[in-house]
Parts: C-alpha cells; structure tokens; sequence
C-alpha cells in the first residue's frame, strides 16, 4: 500500500487502512511521517481523553463503559490502550481486547493496543501520532487508556485535553502518591469500585488533597464514584468530561494549549532535523573524530569545539543559501 493510498483509506474511514497506518507508527517505518504530514490537517477535531490510574482499578472497564455512554449520545469512538510493559501490540493486551469485544462490531468505535518496542519516550511519542491518526479518521471522542503515574505515563498522557484519574477504595497511601505525581494534571478523580467498602471515604480523601490547592483556576477537578461493572455513575462522568472540554473552550485555555502543543511539537522536529543533519555531516570527517580525541586528551573542551561546529554548520548553509 503505498502512501497515498494510506492516507485515502484512512480519509475514507477504511479500517484495514488505520490498522495499517497504526502498525507502520509502531515499528518507526519512514512511511508514518509521511502519510501522517499528509493527514495532518485533517486533525485537530477529536475530544482526547486520558483515562489513568494504578494497575487493576478498572481502567479498561470503565473505558468500555464511557464508550457505550458515548454510542448512547451518538458519538463516535477511538480507543487506544498503551501498555508501557509490553513489547507487542497484538497480544498485549488481549485481555482489554476481550473486554472490548463487545464493541468490536460497532463500525462507529475503534480499539488497537500499542505496546512498546523501544524506549518509553518512544511509546510516548508513537501514542501521540497513533492518536493523530484515529483524529483523522474522524472518531469524535478518543480514549487513552495508560497505566500508573510515573513520569513515561504522564508523557503519555500529556497529549490529552481531558485527563480522568481512577483510584479505588482502600488506604489512602497512594494519595500522597498522587499529590506528587498526577495531581497537576488530573481533571477528573473517578473512585471506581465504589460498590466496595470505603468508596466515599476515598472520595473525601481526595476532595481534602485537592482543597490544599489554592491556586485560581477556571477548572476545579470534581470527584466522582463509579462502578464500571454496572456503569453506575459513568452517564455522570460522560456529562463532566464534556463540561471540561466546553469549560477548556470557553477560558480560552484551549487555544492557549493548542498553540503551546504546536510550538512544541514544532521545535521537537526542528531539533530532531538539526541534530540529525548536523550529526550526519560530521560523523563522516576524519576531523570530527580528531576533535573528540582532543577533547579526550583534554587538548580541548567540548564547549569551544561544539560552538565552532555549530556555528559553521550554520555559516555554511547561510551560504549555500545565498
Ligand atoms: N467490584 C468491582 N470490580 C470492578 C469494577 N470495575 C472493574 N472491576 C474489576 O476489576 C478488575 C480489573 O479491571 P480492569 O478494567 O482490567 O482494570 P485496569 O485498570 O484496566 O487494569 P490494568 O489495565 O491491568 O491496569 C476486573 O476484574 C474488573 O472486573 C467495579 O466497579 N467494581
Ligand atoms: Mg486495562
């Protein structure tokens, strides 16, 4: 399939040629760039949503369940579950593909898994052009399922505009984990398993974490209880993720963080062509491999040699360019 072909499929909403396009995302193909560059423009339209959380709280069964509310209302949806500890896509996470099942022969949402197969910083980024790509399909609603709170997951996590954070029942010892790691970025506290014991106090809990914030913002999180094995309170949880987004859109805050997202993906792949130009350029001169002897030797220091090579890189395009 070539690239054109790709990007028509994915324009004319041809499932296979998602699948395609998420596979070659997922193994860095060259081709990826390319038909995303060419999809781009078809982006920028779909409501992302983040749904994290620590391992086991119910994640895939309340995504399962915010999607049937969303069918409800007569959205569409993207799903995508990103699991930092797998290195395979397909399998990984057969057991949310089974969970999900139920919504696999509705042609209006869409499920893919996507595993790691290199770094984390990689699955980050991959995350975020699989998510480009699912917003070009045209899905109104995409999913974001990610485990945990650590620094890979909020990365991974960053890409949308609506981050809910699940928790269940229990000690509150995770909550100063949650102070440290995700309270920043949380838009919504969901207490899932609320049929157990100990729900409403872990809803308090977190409701007097947020009180120490006193910072003024549009947006104060609200804490919700669900049950994802019955759907209990998730037609709430539906109501409040579109009220962000409506709030986000009305405080200006979502220009504001579409330009800051575009400024940064913009200078990433700046510094990534530079750097890679420049790299390419040297590696292959006996006299670049003379100056890292020198610095070696302590002849010379790396910050003369790499301003005298940058610098010249820079004069010689000039140049070139007339
Ligand atoms: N009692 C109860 N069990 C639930 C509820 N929601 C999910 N579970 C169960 O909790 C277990 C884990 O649910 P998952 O949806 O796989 O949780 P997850 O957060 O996606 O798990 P990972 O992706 O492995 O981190 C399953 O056995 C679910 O049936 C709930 O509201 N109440
Ligand atoms: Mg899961």
């Amino acid at each position: 399939m070539s690239v054109d072909e790709l990007v028509e499929g994915v324009l004319a909403g041809k499932r296979r040629s998602l699948a395609r396009l998420l596979s070659l995302i997922e193994d860095e193909d060259v081709r990826a760039p390319k038909a995303l560059s060419q999809l781009y423009r078809h982006t920028g339209r779909a409501h992302i949503v983040g749904v994290t959380g620590p391992p086991g709280s119910g994640k895939s069964t309340l995504v399962t369940q915010i999607t049937k509310e969303l069918r409800r209302r007569k959205k569409t949806v993207g799903i995508i579950c990103v699991d930092p500890s797998s290195p395979f896509s397909g399998g990984a996470l057969l057991g949310d593909r089974i969970r999900m099942q139920e919504h696999a022969l509705d042609d209006d949402v869409y499920v893919r898994s996507m595993g790691t197969r290199g770094h984390l910083g990689g699955l980050a980024r991959s995350t975020a052009e699989a998510v480009r790509a699912v917003d070009a399909f045209g899905k109104d609603v995409i999913l974001v399922e990610t485990v945990g709170a650590g620094q890979s997951e909020v990365e991974i996590i960053e890409l949308a505009h609506t981050v809910v954070v699940t928790d269940v029942p229990g000690s509150g010892d995770d909550i100063q984990a949650i102070k440290a790691g995700i309270m920043e970025i949380a838009d919504i506290f969901v207490v899932n398993k609320s049929d157990l014991e100990g729900a409403e106090r872990k809803g308090a809990e977190i409701n007097a974490m947020l009180e120490t914030d006193i910072r003024e913002k549009p947006w104060r999180p609200p804490v919700l209880l669900t049950n994802a094995r019955t759907g209990e309170g998730v037609a709430e949880l539906v109501d409040k993720i579109s009220e962000h987004i409506s709030c986000l859109r009305d405080s200006g805050l979502l220009e504001e963080r579409g330009l800051q997202r575009s400024r940064d993906e913009l200078e990433q792949m700046m510094e990534y062509k530079l750097t890679h130009q420049l790299l390419t350029e040297l590696r292959g001169r006996p006299e670049y491999n003379e100056a890292i002897v020198r610095i070696a030797k302590r002849n010379e220091d790396p910050y003369t040699v790499a301003e005298k090579l940058v610098m010249d890189f820079l004069l010689k395009y000039r140049e070139d360019a007339g």
